[in-house]
């Protein structure tokens, strides 16, 4: 018999992990497959520890109930529990706010018998009892507005019953190795400047593409100030509903207020948007990529770059070129992006492929994604959260997750901090060595043969 698939999307899925912390769910039963029946319930839910059960109905509400307890088939018993609660996580609803009721009186927060169904509370959400039927009203033990718990809508669709395992949200150790010392910041400065690319080519040229207000110029800026030794904000950067940055910029790192500019320029662009006509135009970054846009040149989502345009470059050579691609991605975002969005970047993608230019991603805002990232980014590559990104990220779009880079931009810091700065460079060490890679091509050997 095949695997009893689940109804949760990723969003939904995301949304449950804030309510429950980092867990694992697996599915144990599914009316829709085992019956909406007391009996089948029992038969796969009792004795599994923690479940959440999760209710679908027709006006597209997601809703259910959190017992950390095992239910059985006893005579009749409530479960004592203090971390029972009620959900709903506001899809369906129109302004899709996640609600929580922890219970009130953890003595009845949940009743099990064999002739009763999911029963949280006395009544206070009673399901499986009577088929697809629910029942529900607020009492003393949970207490809440019907309405916003389920749209007054008690016919269900579905229901399941996941068991939940928690994984604790720090790995024991770091699944990849990274040194947060002083020592190691240095390492990665040096690395960064005394790299020499192949000699046609003074400085390698990064394209940062991405959609609005990921942290393309933030990254830029922040990269900037690791190098100035203090907080920068050359490139315009902030939040708007469109793009803040409306030219084609490629910037150039200096070491230091007075020092020689980096072997690294990071070309910044307007963002991406999911409607033709709007944010940066596709055929734009083809000319980008191969060295025809000037610097300054004004995006304009209307009218495609092309020969005519003013400014266009002719003859561009290999140093004008783009040597790496580096997809910009809010990690906050990256389960909500919108299917028109994600085509509009697989197509970026394959156009890029043709020209082979080697492609990285950087997973921007890992500070606002992961509670335990802001408190200490040297728990970077411990927090589960923040790994179960960076893997679907690089499913997403088609990546390898050894090409993904976490970082986190300086966006309310006013002073460096070491280990900030160790991610950022880590990001241009990848970068320099993918860009590496394509340059390799370029390379005429002299090879003597034996
Ligand atoms: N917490 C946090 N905020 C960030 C990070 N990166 C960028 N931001 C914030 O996100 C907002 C947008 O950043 P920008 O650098 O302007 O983004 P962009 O991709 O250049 O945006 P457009 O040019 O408008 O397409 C700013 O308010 C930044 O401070 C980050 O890693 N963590
Ligand atoms: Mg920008």
């Amino acid at each position: 018999m095949a695997a009893v698939k689940s109804n949760l999307t990723e969003e939904a899925e995301q949304k449950l992990m804030q309510l429950l912390g980092y867990t694992k769910l697996s599915l144990l039963f599914k009316g829709s497959v085992h019956g909406f029946t007391v009996n089948a319930f029992h038969n796969k839910c009792d004795l599994q520890g923690p479940t959440l059960t999760v209710a679908y109905n027709k006006p597209g509400y997601i809703f259910g109930g959190y017992t950390s307890q095992s239910f059985n088939s006893g005579a009749g018993n409530y479960l004592h529990d203090e971390n029972a609660f009620l959900f709903s996580i506001g899809l369906g609803q129109v302004d899709s706010k996640i609600i929580k009721i922890p219970t009130e009186n953890a003595a009845n927060a949940v009743y099990t018998a064999n002739n009763s169904g999911i029963n949280f509370g006395n009544g206070a959400l009673h399901l499986i009892g009577a088929g697809t039927a629910v029942q529900s009203a607020s009492n003393n033990v949970y207490k809440f507005e019907p309405i916003a718990l389920h749209g007054n809508d008690l016919v269900l669709v579905e229901c399941e019953v996941y068991r939940v395992e928690s994984l604790g949200e720090l790995l024991p150790t770091p699944w990849r190795k990274l040194s947060w010392t002083v020592e190691q910041r240095r390492e990665y400065m040096d690395m960064v400047k005394n790299y020499t690319p192949f000699n046609l080519v003074p400085r390698i040229r990064v394209l940062l593409i991405g959609p609005v207000g990921v942290g393309k110029s933030s990254f830029f800026n922040s990269v900037n100030s690791v190098f100035r030794g203090h907080v920068t904000s050359q490139a315009i950067a902030g939040s708007a509903s469109s793009s803040l940055t409306t030219k084609f910029r490629a910037y150039s790192i200096r070491d230091g207020r007075e020092g020689k500019p980096l072997p690294v320029m990071l070309c910044d662009t307007m963002g991406l948007e999911e409607h033709t006509g709007t944010g940066i135009d596709t055929e734009d970054i083809v000319y980008i990529l191969k060295g025809h846009v000037p610097e300054n040149y004004q995006f304009n989502p209307s009218v495609s770059f092309n020969s005519d345009t003013l400014g266009y470059i002719k003859n561009p050579s290999l140093k004008d070129q783009i040597h790496c691609v580096a997809f910009v991605m809010d990690a906050c975002k990256i389960s909500i992006l919108s299917p028109k969005l994600e085509e509009k970047l697989c197509a970026i993608r394959s156009k890029i492929n043709m020209l082979g230019v080697p492609q990285i991603v950087l997973l921007t805002k890992v500070d606002e994604a992961c509670p335990l990232v802001a408190e200490n980014t040297e728990n970077i590559y411990r927090s589960r959260y923040i790994e179960s990104k960076i893997h679907a990220v690089g499913a997403r779009l088609g990546i390898p997750v050894s090409c993904v880079m976490p970082v986190k931009n300086y966006s309310s810091e006013v002073d460096l901090e070491k280990s900030i700065d160790i991610l950022l460079l880590a990001a241009i060490i990848q970068m320099q060595r993918f860009a590496d890679n394509y340059l390799d091509n370029f390379c005429i050997y002299d090879e003597k043969f034996d």
